[in-house]
C-alpha cells in the first residue's frame, strides 16, 4: 500500500530546551492523540512544526533532529517572526475567531500576517512534496494549513490529497468577510477529499464555494476549475478504550474516592477546557452564579471546579480572557462563599491524564458549554469514563458534538437563565433517567471512536483516484 504523510501545524512531540539541551515532550491536544494510533502503525511520515530549536547549539540541535527522524517526523522550522505572523497573527488572530463567529476578536489589519501564512503554507507543501513517493497519500490538517493542498498539488500532481477541518466552517455571510476568501477556498478545493465534523459545516463550505467561486455541486462533492473534490462528514471521536480502562483502574478508583471524600458530601460540577474565549467559561460561571442566586439552599452543597489549561498565552485576547475568568470567579466566591468553603474553584493548569480521568469519574455533572466548537472532545472523554452509567452531561448546542450526543441536556450558552435551569434539571434528575441517558451516550462514544474516524477518512481518501490535476499546468 502507498505510504501516508500526515501534515499538521504541530507534531506529536514538542522540543523543550533546558540548559542548552533539547528534549522531546509529547504534545498535548486532541489532534496529536487522534492520529497517534495511525502514526504508530509505522507506515506514515509526519510533517509539522516541532517547536523552537533556536536555543540549541549545533550538537544538541543535531541530536534532536536525529530523534525526530527516529519518530518519522519531518520538521518544518519556523522563525520567531513566522510564529508571530503565521500562527499567532493570521491563524489564531483571524481564522480562529472568525470561524467561531466571534467577530469582535478578529484582527483585519494583517496583510503582512497573510503573507507569512501563505509562505509558511508553501514551506509545509514543499516539505511534504520532497518526501512523498509517487502515488502516496497526504492528509493535511486544519485551519493553519488551508493553502497547502493547492501548493502541494502544484508541486506534485501525482499525490492523493486529503484535508480535514477540525474547527467549524462558518456560514457564508461570515466567511465572506475575509479579504482572502477566494484564495482560502481555492487552497482547500485542490484536495481530492475534504472532511468536516458535521454535515452543517460541510453545507456552509459548499455554499461558500458556490457563491464565491462558482464551484458546481455534485452528488458527493464539488467541481471546480476542472477538478472534482469529494466532501464528507466525519465526526472525530476519542481513544475511548484508553479512557474507560484508565477510569476502571484501581489507582484511579482510589483517587476518585479521595476526591469524593474531600468534597465532604458536596455535589461536583466540573468544567475542563483549554483557556480559550470560544469555550464560554465566563458565560458558564455566570450561569453558576445565577443558579446560586436562585437556589440559596444549594450554596453550601455544590462545588463548581473549572480546570483550564492556559493556551496561546502570547495572543493578546487570551491574556484578557484569563483576567475576566478570574474576576467573575472572585465575585461569585465573594458573594456566596463562607470562610471555610467557596462554591467555585479554578485551576489554571494542565491536569495529568490519570488525574483528569479521576476528575471526570468523580464529577456528578459535566458542564461543556462552548460558544462554538468544531466537535469538543471533553464531552466524549467524560462519557467514556462513566463505566456505571452515572453522571450527567450538559452540552452546548453550538458544539459539533451536540449533533451526536443527543441524550445530553442541550443548552444555549448565550442564555444564562436557560443554563442555570439546565443545572437545576441536572441536579434534580431521577437517577434512572440519568443512567438511561448516559448509557446511550457512552455506547455511542465507544463505538464511534477515533480509530473509526481515521479509518473512515482514509478509506474514502484511498478510494479517490490520484488524478492529474489541471492546476498543475497553471
Ligand atoms: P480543542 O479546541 O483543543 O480542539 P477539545 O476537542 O475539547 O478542544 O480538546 C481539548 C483536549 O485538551 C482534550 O483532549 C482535553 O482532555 C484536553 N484538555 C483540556 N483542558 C485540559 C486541562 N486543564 N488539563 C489537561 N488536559 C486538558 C480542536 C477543536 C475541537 C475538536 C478538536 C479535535 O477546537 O472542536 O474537537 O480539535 O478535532
Amino acid at each position: 500500500m502507498a505510504k501516508l504523510l500526515l501534515v499538521s501545524n504541530r507534531v506529536p512531540w514538542t522540543v523543550a530546551c533546558a540548559g542548552g539541551k533539547g528534549v522531546l515532550k509529547p504534545s498535548s491536544g486532541g489532534l496529536a492523540t487522534a492520529l497517534a494510533g495511525t502514526h504508530a502503525r509505522g507506515e506514515t511520515l509526519w510533517v509539522g512544526w516541532p517547536g523552537d530549536l533556536g536555543g540549541l547549539d549545533a550538537e544538541a540541535r543535531q541530536a534532536i533532529l536525529d530523534e525526530l527522524q527516529a519518530q518519522r517526523v519531518i520538521p518544518v522550522e519556523l522563525s520567531a517572526e513566522e510564529v508571530e505572523r503565521y500562527y499567532e497573527g493570521f491563524s489564531n488572530g483571524v481564522l480562529w475567531p472568525l470561524f467561531h463567529y466571534l467577530l469582535d476578536k478578529v484582527r483585519l489589519d494583517t496583510d503582512q500576517d497573510w503573507d507569512a501564512y501563505a509562505s509558511v503554507n508553501q514551506r509545509f507543501a514543499e516539505a511534504a512534496a520532497e518526501r512523498a513517493e509517487p502515488g502516496d497519500s497526504v492528509w493535511i490538517h486544519d485551519y493553519q494549513l488551508m493553502l497547502v493542498p493547492r501548493y502541494l498539488r502544484e508541486l506534485r500532481p501525482d499525490l492523493r490529497i486529503g484535508f480535514f477541518l477540525h474547527i467549524p466552517f462558518p456560514a457564508y455571510e461570515v466567511f465572506r468577510i475575509l479579504p482572502w476568501r477566494e484564495l482560502l477556498l481555492q487552497g482547500v478545493l485542490a484536495s481530492d477529499l475534504v472532511g468536516f465534523h458535521t454535515p452543517g459545516y460541510q453545507a456552509h463550505f459548499v455554499n461558500a464555494s458556490r457563491r464565491i467561486l462558482g464551484a458546481e455541486s455534485r452528488e458527493d462533492g464539488l467541481d471546480y476549475d476542472g477538478h472534482h473534490v469529494a466532501l464528507g462528514d466525519y465526526a472525530i471521536g476519542i481513544d475511548a478504550e484508553a479512557f474507560s480502562t484508565t477510569a476502571a483502574s484501581p489507582s484511579v478508583m482510589a483517587r476518585v474516592q479521595e476526591i469524593r471524600q474531600d468534597l465532604g458530601g458536596r455535589t461536583l460540577i466540573l468544567g475542563v477546557d483549554r483557556l480559550d474565549y470560544t469555550k464560554g467559561i465566563p458565560q458558564r460561571l455566570l450561569a453558576v452564579e445565577r443558579y446560586l442566586e436562585l437556589h440559596p439552599e444549594m450554596r453550601d452543597s455544590v462545588l463548581f471546579l473549572q480546570a483550564s489549561v492556559p493556551s496561546r498565552e502570547r495572543v493578546e485576547a487570551y491574556a484578557q480572557y484569563r483576567k475576566q475568568v478570574d474576576e467573575v470567579t472572585g465575585r461569585i466566591n465573594g458573594l456566596y462563599g463562607s470562610p471555610s468553603r467557596v462554591p467555585v474553584h479554578v485551576l489554571h493548569r494542565n491536569i495529568p491524564f490519570e488525574e483528569l480521568v479521576a476528575l471526570y469519574r468523580a464529577a456528578d455533572v459535566m458542564l461543556v458549554t462552548p460558544l462554538r466548537d468544531g466537535m469538543n472532545l471533553v464531552a466524549k472523554e467524560f462519557c467514556a469514563t462513566r463505566g456505571d452509567d452515572s453522571g450527567i452531561l450538559i452540552l452546548s448546542e453550538f458544539a459539533g458534538a451536540s449533533a451526536d450526543l443527543r441524550e445530553a441536556i442541550l443548552v444555549n450558552p448565550y442564555d444564562t437563565g436557560a443554563m442555570a435551569e439546565a443545572l437545576d434539571t441536572a441536579l434534580r434528575m431521577p437517577p434512572g433517567q440519568a443512567r438511561a441517558r448516559m448509557r446511550a451516550l457512552r455506547k455511542r462514544v465507544i463505538t464511534h471512536d477515533v480509530h473509526r474516524w481515521a479509518e473512515a477518512f482514509l478509506r474514502d481518501l484511498h478510494a479517490q483516484g490520484p488524478s492529474p490535476h489541471p492546476m498543475a499546468a497553471h
